[in-house]
């Protein structure tokens, strides 16, 4: 099942009563792209460590631009280890997505990461999280609210689905097509029918877990965002703000040019 109760998470919140969420993703570590995608009403917003230059200290600024905006903040953390997903969490990261999650092993190390004891091995300290200390039992408490989110995106992790869910302490499955049309040797082909067979098999899973199905979705019209919906996706990443820009760039001279 999903883990914790929502109170302190509206993003888990939904997830919890099968709502759709939608968030996206932010690759310019700016605390000014925050703001600007904050007031456009997503549920979440994820800082994208993995594929950008973000430092921790970025990652910091950024979210303070969601603040008292609206949106969770979330992180795409840089790798699968305790030290990512740590200064992350301790930043004030509501949500980890776990990228190149391919066996339950690597799930469980990413659940140990991200959760307290006894659940996990998450060090303590003070924090921007924990106010400074000054809320330090509050929020060992409700930490328990933390979204932690697998990425599926190998073969290999489609194939070990079922165990990577079975992993308690493992909210929902994160799902990028991106990689995971590379590990099907079929490059940036992302419509191709494998890759709907693929979603088929982690969503049939995770409903039988009780777990959120994700995806990262770039097809941004309102009949693909609707089939995704449809599908039974529930933690929705719309786009990267890169893309925004310039497709809004794009058009503009478009406009004027042709
Ligand atoms: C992918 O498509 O591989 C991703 O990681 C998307 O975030
Ligand atoms: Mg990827």
């Amino acid at each position: 099942m999903v883990t914790g109760t929502g109170e302190h998470n509206p993003v888990k919140k939904k997830l919890l009563e099968g709502k759709p969420s939608f968030g996206s993703w932010i690759q310019v570590p700016h605390p000014a792209v925050a703001e600007m995608l904050s007031s456009c009403g997503f549920d979440w917003l994820a800082v994208d460590m993995e594929h950008s230059d973000a430092s921790v200290s970025e990652y910091s600024a950024v979210i303070r631009g969601m603040y008292a905006r609206g949106p969770v903040p979330m992180a795409r953390v840089q790798e699968n280890d305790t030290l990512s997903i740590r200064r992350l969490l301790d930043a004030g990261a509501w949500g980890v997505i776990v990228p190149m999650v391919n066996t339950p092993e690597e799930a469980e190390k990413a659940v140990a990461a991200a959760r307290f004891p006894p659940k996990g091995i998450r060090g303590t300290g003070f924090a921007r999280a924990n106010d400074y200390g000054v809320h330090f039992n509050q929020y060992l408490e409700a930490s328990q609210d933390i979204l932690v989110m697998a990425m599926c995106e190998t073969r290999e992790s489609v194939d070990n689905i079922e165990k990577i869910l079975a992993v308690d302490g493992i909210d929902g499955i994160f799902m990028g097509p991106y990689d995971l049309s590379m590990s099907y040797g079929i490059p940036g082909k992302t419509s191709e029918p494998i890759m709907a067979q693929a979603r088929r098999k982690v969503l049939d899973a995770c409903k039988k877990a009780g777990k959120a199905p994700g995806l990262h979705h770039f097809t941004l019209t309102r009949e693909s965002i609707t089939n995704i919906v449809n599908e039974g996706f529930l933690f929705i990443a719309l786009g990267v703000d890169a893309s925004f820009i310039q497709s809004g760039a794009k058009a503009a001279l478009l406009a004027a040019t042709e």
